[in-house]
């Protein structure tokens, strides 16, 4: 089998990214490794994460202007982690097409639910409450999410359930997302395009 993965680079006046992501792992041929530079600690966690559970390698380093905010950084490490999940993923054959995963954190849950559709569509609830966790601010998180599914051509529904404490609501959202793309991504052994219309 050969590894579904991509390296790209992404450059703007505002950041410079570049990253390397596998959809496959395998302690033999190719172990999971995991590295997030984004410069933003917080988002660094969410981000590996996101790769640790989704049984991804993920090697991502971002130089941006965080001295304006944390904005085009979260944003531009989100499109670039999605365009490189569709490069990785390629035609949509031969996989589960749906994933759902629920991830508890202490008293947070969450729910994802993933069509690798070819239709880009996000919905999220995540019942942030804070200005900012760490260094990034709670209203780019749900930006993340969607900047992720625009470019990853995926449907997306993250759905917060309940939980008190945002880090952990923001990290079970993440972790739910990591389960749901990991099912979606699972190779059924077959070769068929998973749709009714035969194309995706
Ligand atoms: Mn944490």
């Amino acid at each position: 089998m050969t590894l579904r993965e991509a390296t790209l680079e992404r450059l703007t006046n505002e950041t410079n990214i570049r990253v390397y992501l596998s959809l496959d792992v395998d302690p033999v041929n190719a172990p999971q490794r995991i590295s997030v530079e984004t410069g933003i600690g917080f988002l660094d966690h969410m981000l590996h994460t996101l790769a640790k559970h989704g049984g991804l390698s993920l090697e991502l380093k971002c130089e941006g202007d965080l001295w304006i905010d944390d904005h085009h950084t979260a944003e531009d490490c989100a499109l670039a982690l999605g365009a490189a999940f569709k490069q990785a993923l390629g035609p949509i054959r031969g996989v589960r097409r749906f994933g759902t995963g629920h991830a508890p954190l202490d008293e947070s849950l969450a729910r994802a639910v993933v069509d690798l559709s070819s239709r880009p569509y996000c919905h999220t609830s995540l019942q942030l409450t804070r200005e900012k966790i760490g260094e990034l601010s709670c209203e780019m998180i749900p930006h993340v999410f969607h900047s992720f599914a625009t470019e990853a051509g995926v449907t997306l529904h993250v759905d917060v359930l309940h939980g008190s404490n945002d880090h952990h609501k923001a990290e079970s959202a993440f972790k739910a997302t990591a389960l749901a793309l990991k099912e979606a991504i699972t190779r059924t052994g077959m070769n068929d395009v998973p749709s009714t219309k035969g194309v995706l």
